[in-house]
């Protein structure tokens, strides 16, 4: 059992980010199996949910003639569009039906705000509005995170570069992980991630 001022991270293991899923990742299922395996390796588990309203503004069909994968410009900065997914209480958004859930001590919700996105666990897109995560994170002392899940250039490079920004030591556990890899998305967040001393591991 890892100590416990360590925590693994779970980011939005959700229905709607694996296969059949609205925004689906190539093999996002895949890492379930090793995902439930790992939890029982850490005294303390935190999942992530991306929870968003019906109007979110990161959904495409909300600007008129926008299609997905663009990009548009949010007062707090650029702001990719997306297929309309984990919209609250809906299936998609639910975790997906393999994904162990009771060895979780928080789940911790996000993008639950219409006017502004929220990859990271940590900070909203502006990157200065809290989730909360940061101060549950140090409240209880734990200083090590380790990182798995969807996507990895996204929720889980933003989760990880802002954790390592704050001066957690991070880990991300790439065989844990599946990639979404949108205009080479995926090795820029790498390399940033290994710019910012986020450890990699397979
Ligand atoms: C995510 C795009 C939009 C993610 C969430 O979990 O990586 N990506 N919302
Ligand atoms: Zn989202």
């Amino acid at each position: 059992m890892r100590p416990d001022h360590e925590a693994l991270i779970v980011v939005d293991i959700q229905n709607d980010f694996c296969p059949g899923g609205a925004l689906a990742v190539a093999g996002g299922d895949q890492i379930v199996p090793g995902v439930n395996a790992l939890m029982d390796r850490f005294a303390n588990v935190v999942l992530t949910q991306d929870w968003h309203p019906a109007d979110h503004s990161s959904f495409a069909d909300m600007h008129a003639g926008a299609q997905p994968f663009t990009t548009v410009d949010m007062p707090y900065g650029t702001q990719t569009l997306w297929p309309r997914h984990c919209v609250q209480g809906t299936a998609g958004a639910a975790f997906h039906p393999g994904l162990r859930t009771d060895p979780a001590q928080l789940v911790i919700r996000k993008g639950f705000r219409s006017a502004i996105d929220s990859y990271s666990a940590l900070f909203e897109n502006d990157r200065t509005t809290p989730t909360g995560l940061e101060g549950y994170l140090r409240g209880r002392g734990i200083t090590h995170l380790t990182m798995v899940g969807l996507a990895t250039d996204f929720c889980v490079a933003f989760s990880a570069l802002d954790a390592a920004a704050k001066g957690f030591q991070v880990t991300v556990r790439l065989g844990e992980c599946r990639a979404i890899d949108l205009g080479g998305s995926l090795a820029s967040q790498i390399a940033a991630m290994r710019a910012a001393g986020v450890t990699l591991a397979d």
